[in-house]
């Protein structure tokens, strides 16, 4: 990647900060990690405990590596004079979610040999091994450079994972769509060689020398997220991205996109400020300009998000504080073009499609149900050791979606009956038992990785869609998809307030119930009931599904029924405002 776009930045320094109010730690740690190296070297060799130095927690995720601790064995540990139990989480990028069945079988030889035996697939389509030691970290990080793959920019105030519609079936667009996603992705790919450096022990590069013409010593305030869609699939949920690309075709034919910004979801349930709010759609690019469109939506969010307060950072605030015309204008300028009209598309759902179909290529796809992302193997299900099997005999490619599952693509008519038959033998082909409530469903990790958690999410969503699916058998609604998702606390990690069905931690065992949002990702849910516990979940919720069986009309999905029938009122324009007041 050449970056012939990228006029050369001058950074923001901490001595030009004008504004009374002081920045933020994170923008101070950052001017003085030395382009991301800070003490992560010496962190690493300090063999005295299992943790790296506090500074360097926040320059590990920029290196898409996080600090946890096992929340289960908190207490015992403390109990017993203990250290936390650390571990380390690692989130593989892989743009547009694509990668080759060697790639696929050392990160699932990774995960044996130094992680938690388990691979998660996440909400971005990226990979996440969990429960790495300091004392393996840097030989994990070796091996997954071995793959070909890295985690530069996984983490941090940088642009994220970049989300391209997975499902090579549906359009010749796709194949063009995946190029532009990796393209934006190498151009908005930070320069340092840090990470080189560190984890790969490259020659070490002087302060003077080291380039980051894009993105300064100070990177973005924020993290920064980017992802494509193909009509009429959402499957990406772009109007959650901070810049969303909706692509527009004509005869098979890639033209451009629509261009949306100023999506997110986080907010924190004490603090009125903060909420979900989904992007506007504000033009038409045509297709040679992606990467330059990207560049300089970046920049703004680099030149004007707020390094003051971290809660009020994300572009969506800069969006809803200065107005969707004035970023029109700011990009426009910065582009020297206009953008032109919104071109009319059409979203139909946001859910993955399962089983098995045919490409435009005449290649064959197979969609695979992964609960939750997290797969791993169980006595009556060895997921894992099936996905290897399939691995060693596929010749097309994996591809992770955006609804934590995957697609076995680009399979030949010659090698489908091996596949099907391996798909079988380790029983992994959809079961029709399988309800569209399950196949429909996301949770977040929670607990016991994730430190921010307030309560379970994926080890009790599965749990929860059992007992409601007794209800939904009962309605004979077995095939009818259903938006359900969880996350254990208000971050919004797999996209709750997206679901027609949302659920939000609160407390250990007690979760906030959203409905409404619509079935193709274009308006967000509201609170329904909050600190419900979960032992009373289903009691809430079987007499609305009940209603939904009976009362629905033609066509109508659970969301738009919940607000038909009066139980939440619509959100206006599609976004949430903070839950207190929109309750
Ligand atoms: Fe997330 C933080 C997991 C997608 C919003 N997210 C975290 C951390 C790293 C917790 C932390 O900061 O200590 C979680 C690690 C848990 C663990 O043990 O693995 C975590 N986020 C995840 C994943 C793995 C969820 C999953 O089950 O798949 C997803 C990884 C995506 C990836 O591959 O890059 C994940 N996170 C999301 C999404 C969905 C998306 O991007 O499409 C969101 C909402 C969209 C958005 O960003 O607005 C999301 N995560 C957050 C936030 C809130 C950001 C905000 O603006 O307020 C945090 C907390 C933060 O950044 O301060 C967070
Ligand atoms: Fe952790 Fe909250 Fe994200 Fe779930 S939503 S993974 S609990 S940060």
């Amino acid at each position: 990647d050449e970056r012939p776009l990228i006029t050369k930045f001058q950074p923001i320094m901490i001595s030009d900060h004008a504004d009374p109010k002081p920045l933020s730690k994170a923008e101070v740690l950052k001017e003085a990690s030395h382009y991301l190296r800070g003490t992560l070297a010496a962190s690493l060799e300090d063999r005295t405990t299992g943790s790296i130095a506090d500074e360097d927690t926040n320059i590990s995720k920029f290196h898409g590596i996080y600090q946890q601790d096992h929340r289960d064995q908190r207490s015992e540990r403390k109990k017993a004079g203990l250290e936390k139990a650390f571990i380390f989480m690692i989130r593989i990028r892989v743009p547009g979610g694509v990668c080759t069945p060697e790639q696929w079988l050392k990160i699932d030889a990774l995960a044996d040999q130094y992680g938690s035996h388990t691979l998660k697939l996440t909400t971005r389509q990226a990979f996440q091994l969990h429960f790495v030691t300091k004392d393996v970290l840097k030989t994990t990080m070796q091996g997954i450079n071995s793959a070909v793959m890295d985690c530069i920019a996984a983490c941090g105030d940088v642009n994220r994972n970049v989300m391209a519609n997975p499902n090579p079936w549906q359009s010749a667009l796709h194949a063009p769509v995946l190029d532009d996603a990796r393209a934006v992705s190498t151009h908005l790919t930070p320069s340092t060689s840090a990470y080189h450096e560190i984890w790969l022990d490259g020659e070490k590069v002087s302060d003077e020398v080291e380039e980051e013409p894009l993105y300064g010593k100070t990177y973005l305030p924020r993290k920064f997220k980017t992802g494509f869609a193909v009509p009429p699939s959402n499957d990406i949920d772009v109007y959650t991205q901070d810049l969303g690309f909706i692509a527009i075709g004509e005869d098979g034919k890639l033209l451009g996109y629509n261009l949306s910004v100023g999506g997110g979801l986080g907010m924190s349930h004490s603090d009125t400020k903060t909420y979900p709010r989904l992007a506007n759609i504000i033009g038409y690019l045509p297709r040679e300009k992606v990467v330059e469109v990207a560049e300089k939506v970046l920049t703004v969010h680099r030149d004007f998000g707020d390094r003051t307060n971290r809660k009020h950072a994300r572009l969506k605030y800069t969006i809803e504080d200065r107005g969707v015309d004035w970023f029109k204008n700011e990009l426009e300028s910065r582009l020297g073009w206009n953008l032109g009209e919104a071109r009319p598309f059409e979203f139909t759902s946001s859910g993955d499609r399962y089983g098995w179909s045919e490409g435009t290529d005449g290649r064959w796809n197979y969609g695979l149900f992964i609960q939750n992302g997290r797969l791993r193997d169980t006595d009556d299900l060895p997921a894992k050791t099936g996905l290897r099997e399939i691995a060693k005999v596929h010749t097309g490619d994996f591809r992770l979606t955006a609804n934590q599952n995957l697609v076995i693509g680009g399979v030949t008519a010659e090698q489908k009956p091996r596949i099907a038959a391996l798909l079988q033998q380790y029983k992994l082909d959809v079961p029709e038992r399988i309800t569209g409530l399950r196949l429909n469903s996301m949770a977040c990790v929670a607990l016991p990785t994730c430190g921010l958690a307030l309560a379970e999410s994926e080890r009790y969503l599965p749990q929860l869609v059992s007992d409601l699916d007794e209800v939904i058998e009962e309605c004979g609604l077995h095939h009818d998809a259903i938006l359900i998702r969880m996350t254990g606390c208000p971050n919004g990690c797999a996209r709750p307030y997206l679901g027609e069905i949302g659920f939000v931690g609160r407390a250990p065992g007690k979760y906030n119930i959203y409905l409404g949002a619509a079935h193709d990702g274009s308006r967000l849910n509201k609170l329904y009931k909050p600190s419900v516990k979960a032992e009373e979940i289903v009691n809430e919720l079987a007499p609305i599904i009940r209603r939904y069986a009976t009362e629905r009309q033609e066509g109508e999905h659970f969301g738009d029924f919940t607000i038909r029938a009066g139980y939440v009122k619509a959100t206006t324009e599609g976004r949430l405002f903070h839950e207190e007041i929109m309750a």
